[in-house]
């Protein structure tokens, strides 16, 4: 489709829209208007269940197709002529499987305790996620749920910093507190990512009012919350979208639709047109997205930040793709789905192809780069791995700190209890003693 085209309900548009259509509407009909929605009246009943206005499905906006060859009509982004920005997004992509493959495997062999979540494993949503990060500014509010470590990448982060997070050891900002893959990075402006689903997407509306309240940063940075379709089932999705669409905030809602959440398909959670038909009940400026291209998804979120600083307003876009790994570590997604559809979607439509065969008809791009980028991704996922592995697990008293101004009494009494009983084993029991040595300045002082 093109031009890319974000809408309001058509239907509702047509009806009358901020009253600028209402003059005309009420003079045609004569039927006069109610208050306060300046909705004209009408004589003919009529009920709907579409934003187009004609119950066709709300259309994805694509530039290339699935083998690489821009479509008719659309705009190639100005940065992907520069031959040097498009290898930076295919690195940024192939990075996040080859991530994925280690760390995954790290977990299989009791390496790292846990990793889930992240759960590209071979191909899936890289396009969403560095389409979205190379349309950001790079100090724009990132709240993410769990899937987009590739924007923290995409900044700078390190892959120290990743195998930090992971092994939770002590150069992990967390100091080792959170779960495995739930990063977060103030210089980078990534929000600490939260386990229960969807409070990011109330959050963001809050940062996204904060910077409209900030001189410095007003209409400068927006707020963008990445969410799962899943995810937004939660309440917090609608509290967040009336929030940002009310008060109003420069607040980017980024859906990724990629057909489960965990084991529930799309079918079974929604009845109506995916994510984006919503975003016109909120009065919010809308965009469907062929998730699979990343340019564009980088040519939608860019107008799509434009708009939320343009107007300091809410604006939405749905990202359609599909989650080719297993939902985590934890999951056997070949229980709920055919390993044939999988695999027909690996093949046919698979974002890292699609944006590789584009760049090799520019001529940006080899076989001899795509092995040395192989080699060289690998390489360094592992050095990384290896290194943290040695690196020591934060110091103890950690695990009582930075939560509470004032410690609390039953913190105070966990942590008592623990004084104890290193004074008991620590020195005499061996497992103890092995542990401890795992520990930054072995395990003391916790008072
Ligand atoms: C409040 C809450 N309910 C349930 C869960 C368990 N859970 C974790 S991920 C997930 C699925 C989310 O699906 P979606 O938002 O579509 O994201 P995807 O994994 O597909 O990227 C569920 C149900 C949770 N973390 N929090
Ligand atoms: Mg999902």
């Amino acid at each position: 489709m093109h031009p890319l085209s974000f809408r309001h309900s058509s239907l509702l548009t047509r009806a009358c829209s901020n009253g600028r259509t209402l003059s005309t509407l009420a003079a045609s009909t004569s039927l006069g208007c109610l208050p306060p929605a300046h909705s004209p009246a009408v004589s003919k009943l009529a009920f709907f269940n579409s934003v187009t206005g004609d119950s066709s499905k709300i259309p994805s906006y694509r530039v290339l197709d699935v083998f690489g060859v821009p479509i008719e009509g659309a705009k190639v982004p100005e940065v992907s002529i520069a031959p040097f920005a498009s290898p930076k997004k295919y690195e940024h992509m192939q990075l996040l499987p080859t991530l994925d493959d280690i760390l995954c495997s790290g977990q299989r062999q009791g390496r790292i305790p846990f990793y889930s979540l992240t759960s590209y494993l071979k191909y899936g949503e890289e396009a969403t996620v560095i389409g979205t990060a190379a349309a950001l500014a790079d100090d724009d509010e990132v709240l993410s749920q769990y899937r987009e470590t590739g924007v923290l990448l995409w900044r700078g982060f390190t892959l120290d910093g990743i195998m930090a997070q992971v092994f939770g050891n002590h150069e992990d900002s967390g100091k080792g507190r959170q779960i495995a893959v739930h990063y977060g990075s103030k210089q980078h402006h990534f929000h600490t990512i939260s386990s229960p689903l969807a409070t990011q997407i109330s959050q963001a509306a809050g940062v996204g009012f904060a910077l409209k309240r900030d001189p410095a940063r007003r209409s400068k940075n927006v707020a963008c919350a990445f969410f799962g379709e899943g995810a937004a089932s939660e309440g917090d999705f609608h509290a967040g979208m009336l929030l940002a669409a009310t008060l109003p905030s420069p607040t980017l809602f980024l859906a990724r639709n990629n057909g489960f959440a965990i084991s529930t398909p799309n079918s079974q959670q929604f009845y109506g047109d995916g994510i984006s038909a919503r975003g016109p009940g909120y009065g919010v400026d809308t965009v469907r997205v062929d998730g699979n291209d990343v340019l564009a998804v980088m040519n939608a979120v860019k107008e799509a930040r434009r708009r939320c600083l343009e107007g300091g307003r809410a604006v939405l876009v749905e990202m359609m793709t599909y989650r080719i790994g297993h939902h985590s570590t934890s999951d056997d997604s070949y229980v709920y789905r055919e390993r044939q559809e999988v695999e027909d979607r690996t093949k046919n439509d698979n974002p890292i192809t699609r944006f590789r065969l584009f760049m090799e008809s520019r001529g940006w791009w080899n076989e001899t780069d795509e092995d040395e980028l192989a080699f060289r991704l690998r390489r360094d996922v592992i050095k990384a791995f290896k290194r943290a592995e040695t690196v020591k697990k934060p110091d103890l008293k950690d695990m009582f700190t930075d939560v509470y101004a004032e410690e609390p009494w039953n913190i105070k009494e966990q942590r008592e209890e623990l004084i104890a009983l290193l004074k008991k084993y620590g020195q005499v029991w061996e497992p103890w003693q092995n542990e401890l040595r795992t520990l930054k300045n072995g395990g003391k002082p916790v008072d």
